[in-house]
């Protein structure tokens, strides 16, 4: 279903967050084709490059075949096409070109190149990003085992620290970057992909821990989840409470409560916050890894990661829509709101430019109301 004027949905909006975005296309081949250069562009730092690839991908993706949806209608199979559409350059152009003209892959010497192996493993590591990949590789180090050796056998002093700029800036006093033996360690398990019925029971489980602390709290479970993922790679949860004042500090007691009940686990991170690089919005949060307690039904012992926003109430439905994501759909309300609005969104609040006025929606819809955005509905926000 599709509960939206769609009439007035534009599959070839250069802003995704007027474009319907489902979660899988008849474009999806064509999509991980380029998604292979963007991430490729991606950990050789080259960011405006990837950039460009993200949002052409985007846009090749809310390619979808029903024209009822008002979706791109068609599947792709000539750079004509494509060259239509926005956000699409000439050199991508020119891959979609060469990749339609026989359907062969352009890609398999980026995936064979022994770097670009290197630099996609050691950055699928948490905390590692694709600078510290490149520092690892640098050193010479290529494999998960080379890293075991490095960060375990030898010791602190006869390694050169990673901490002098790059993703970790910060290491822990007196460990040095000790965090990266922690994050290897918890890779399997943040490897497998948490169904949807345990991220519901994880909601619940720190909800009740919530209200034990501060009764009256409400949620929404957000990021993928609610663009209808079957699988996450993390749980995220807003939280609000209708009494402003209680929101603050609400989150270190959170976190605190879910320590000393054996959910939390993330203390050889102490010091160390792998994402403390991204400052998309000022709201307090918490980004754990928890698991579940042996009284749930599904207890399984594994490790998650679990993102805990806390928004004040009057920025609840903004710190929803954002955190919803996708990030392109995110990225592109904040690039609208900017262009055609004169007002700064993030997921922290709303304000007019040339005052600085803040805007309060008090539900989800009237913040598109107020974007002067078409409703979407989150499962079409997969841009
Ligand atoms: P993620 O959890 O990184 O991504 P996701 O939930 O879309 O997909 P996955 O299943 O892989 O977890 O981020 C969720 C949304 O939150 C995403 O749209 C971007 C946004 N976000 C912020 O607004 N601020 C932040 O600091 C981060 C890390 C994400
Ligand atoms: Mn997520
Ligand atoms: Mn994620
Ligand atoms: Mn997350």
């Amino acid at each position: 279903s599709f509960p939206t004027d769609i009439a007035k949905l534009d599959y070839a909006s250069r802003y995704a967050c007027q474009r319907p975005s489902p979660l899988v296309c008849p474009n999806q081949s064509l999509a991980k084709e380029l998604d292979i250069m963007r991430r490729s562009r991606a950990l050789e730092g080259e960011e405006r490059s990837a950039l460009s690839y993200a949002r052409a991908i985007s846009v090749i993706k809310g390619a979808h075949n029903s024209r009822i949806y008002g979706a791109y209608p068609h599947r792709i199979t000539s750079a004509h096409q494509v060259s239509k559409l926005p956000c699409i350059g000439t050199k991508i152009e020119a891959s979609v070109m060469a990749y339609t003209a026989d359907r062969r892959s352009q890609t398999e010497t980026i995936l064979k190149s022994e770097r670009f192996q290197a630099l996609s493993l050691f950055s699928s590591i948490y905390g590692i990003g694709p600078t510290t990949a490149r520092k690892l590789c640098s050193l010479g180090l290529r494999s998960l085992d080379d890293l075991e050796i490095y960060y375990g056998v030898e010791r602190a002093s006869q390694r050169p620290s990673l901490a002098q700029g790059g993703d970790i800036v910060e290491s822990n006093e007196g460990l040095g970057d000790s965090w990266i033996r922690i994050a290897l360690e918890l890779r399997e398990d943040l490897a497998i992909q948490i169904p949807r019925a345990e991220v519901e029971e994880m909601s619940r489980v720190v909800m009740d821990e919530l209200d034990e602390l501060e009764p009256g709290c409400v949620s929404t479970i957000v990021g993928g989840y609610r663009r209808g993922k079957s699988e996450s790679s993390d749980v995220d949860i807003v939280f609000t409470h209708p009494d402003a004042e209680r929101v603050k500090g609400l989150c270190r007691r959170l976190v605190r409560r879910l320590h000393e009940h054996g959910m939390y686990n993330l203390s050889g991170f102490h010091g160390h916050n792998p994402l403390r690089n991204t400052h998309w919005d000022s709201l307090e949060k918490a980004l754990t890894v928890f698991t579940l307690p042996k009284s749930s039904s599904l207890h399984n012992g594994i490790r998650r990661r679990l993102d805990l926003i806390f928004a004040p109430p009057e920025v609840y439905w903004t710190a929803v829509i954002g955190w919803t994501g996708s990030i392109m759909f995110q990225r592109d309300i904040r690039q609208w709101s900017k262009d055609k609005l004169a007002m700064k969104f993030d997921s922290s609040g709303i304000t007019r430019r040339y005052d600085s006025k803040a805007f309060y929606p008090k539900t989800e819809k009237e913040v598109f109301d107020l974007l002067r955005l078409e409703w979407i509905d989150p499962m079409w926000r997969n841009a």
